[in-house]
């Protein structure tokens, strides 16, 4: 038997979400992708954390606060409560939910680091006189913004004059660059490691990571100097860490060895899945920051698209937003997993629209797996079929499907790997097809038993692997399966198209 020191580990993260709103379908996007890699992991037999949290420290999230006229931790505490449900609902199955205003845990790793960094003399105390764009957090320079604008927000950045703490980020950029190059850190896909090394080569500046401190609820203090706050992504992106027990009180001790499985281990893969717009944060700001407080690196980074609907980026002023809850009440939480693993391509920007989803769930679900397991289950009933299910693990086609679900925590193609388990599945329909043991039942019902058992075995041995993405749907036809009792509903009933 392996012992848990042998089993290989892995590690993935979401990036943390600003709670300033409800989460809208990208950010569901980002988890179900995790949780799709975090149930492979596990399905491979190795030892899987999963983490997800949320980004409180932020100033948008007081302005909001403001808004709304809530105090900002309640209303961040009744945002936590509504995610968390959002989350279940999705069977998002991840291992701890850091949220950074939890001071045991992640602000003790914040300052861990940052007196880190301090001791290495890699903060420095400076003047900041540029534009800040509260929605992205971000600093920006002149060429960053497009007539005077933020890109992504359209909105005119502050003009900030201030005393800041700086980072010695320039310092680091060719360690970092190398750690990129030579694959210490993969970029997936390589294009998005080319434009990482672009910024890098761009944005060679030490980056001001305090802003003055105005004694909101939700800033972590800068240690020694109470009128500074610690730069929001200064402070969110130790989540990774802090979540593991780095730097932690006394009271997290024992989740120190979290931090030394799962990160302080070159057997830990460890994989950060972000969306294209927070590269530069994390393959240049937040491997810098490691490398100075000599912190291994994370190992993997994988870069999805942003996703667009109706050919445009999502908002709220042209009317294009797609929720996941009313996507949810269409098809189902299965359907809108399936859509995310099979038809938004990982790497690239992806189409989301109703119409798009409403059909490919009828198409895979509705008339492909929905259809298949009612076809198989009535066979196996009605020509008393009897299968043994028990050394599946031997058969070729399971080695086969178990080779592409390692592959797939290698490369992270979750398209292919969806696509694969499909191209099976209809491999199996057509056999039915041509090989029609409804018909031969009646002349042979011997030779056509067997082909039913053997259209069965390859049946249960795909969906084991089809489990990741469903997870809910899998458990209920094996349950069938083994019960030898037909679906008393659709798995997944037709959904009509809206006409407009
Ligand atoms: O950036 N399509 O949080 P955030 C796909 N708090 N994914 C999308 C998307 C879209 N249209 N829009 C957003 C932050 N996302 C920081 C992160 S991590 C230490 C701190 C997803 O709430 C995608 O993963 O703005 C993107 O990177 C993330 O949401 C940004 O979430």
């Amino acid at each position: 038997m392996q012992s848990q020191s042998d089993q290989e580990k892995f590690y993935i993260t979401t990036p943390i979400f600003y709670p300033n709103g409800e989460l809208h379908i990208g950010h569901t996007y980002t988890t179900s992708i995790c949780d799709f890699f975090a149930r492979m992991a596990r399905l491979a037999g190795k030892q899987t954390y999963f983490l997800t949290g949320a980004d409180e420290n932020s100033l948008k999230i007081q302005n909001k606060a403001d808004e709304v006229g809530q105090d900002v931790i309640e209303y961040l505490d009744l945002q936590a409560k509504n995610v968390i449900l959002l989350f279940e609902k999705l069977d998002i199955s991840y291992d701890q939910y850091i949220r950074t205003t939890n001071k045991e845990r992640h602000h003790t790793g914040v300052i861990a680091l940052w007196n880190n960094l301090v001791e290495k003399g890699d903060i420095y105390e400076g003047f900041y006189e540029g534009f800040y764009c509260v929605g992205c957090e971000s600093f920006k320079t002149e060429k960053d913004l497009v007539d005077g604008l933020c890109p992504d927000h359209g909105t005119k950045p502050d003009f900030i004059k201030e005393k800041n703490y700086f980072f010695k980020l320039t310092k680091y950029a060719e360690k970092v660059k190398e750690s990129l190059l030579n694959n210490t850190i993969k970029i997936f896909p390589e294009s998005r490691k080319n434009e990482a090394l672009k910024i890098i080569e761009n944005d060679l500046f030490d980056i001001s990571f305090s802003r003055p401190n105005k004694g909101q609820a939700n800033v972590i203090p800068v240690p020694g100097d109470q009128t500074q706050g610690i730069y929001v992504w200064g402070d969110a992106l130790v989540n990774y860490i802090s979540a593991l027990g780095y730097g932690g009180s006394e009271g997290e001790k024992q989740s120190e060895s979290l931090y030394n499985m799962f990160w302080n281990n070159d057997l830990s893969q460890s994989v950060h899945v972000i969306g294209k717009d927070i590269l530069k944060f994390h393959a240049f700001i937040w491997p810098a920051m490691l490398l100075a407080a000599d912190i291994p690196l994370p190992k993997n980074i994988i870069v999805h698209g942003l996703m667009q609907s109706g050919g445009r980026k999502m908002s709220k002023t042209i009317g294009n937003v797609i929720s996941p809850v009313d996507m949810i009440n269409k098809i189902g939480v299965e359907g809108l997993r399936f859509y995310f693993a099979n038809n938004i391509p990982i790497f690239d920007d992806g189409e989301i629209t109703e119409d798009l989803i409403v059909s490919n769930y009828n198409g895979y679900l509705s008339n492909g797996l929905g259809n298949l397991t009612n076809r198989l289950i009535k066979m196996m009933i009605s020509y008393d079929v009897s299968v043994n299910f028990d050394s599946i693990e031997n058969t070729d086609l399971y080695k086969r499907l178990d080779e592409n679900l390692n592959k797939t925590l290698i490369d992270f193609d979750i398209n292919s790997y969806t696509n694969y388990l499909w191209k099976e599945l209809s491999a199996i329909d057509a056999d039915i097809q041509t090989k029609e043991p409804f018909k031969l039942f009646k002349i042979n019902p011997d030779e056509a038993r067997k082909i039913v058992e053997n259209l069965l075995l390859r049946f249960y041995t795909i969906i084991l692997f089809i489990e990741p993405i469903l997870p809910k749907t899998v458990p209920t036809i094996i349950k069938h399966i083994q019960d030898r009792e037909m679906p008393e509903k659709p798995l997944f009933p037709k959904v009509e198209m809206e006409i407009n």
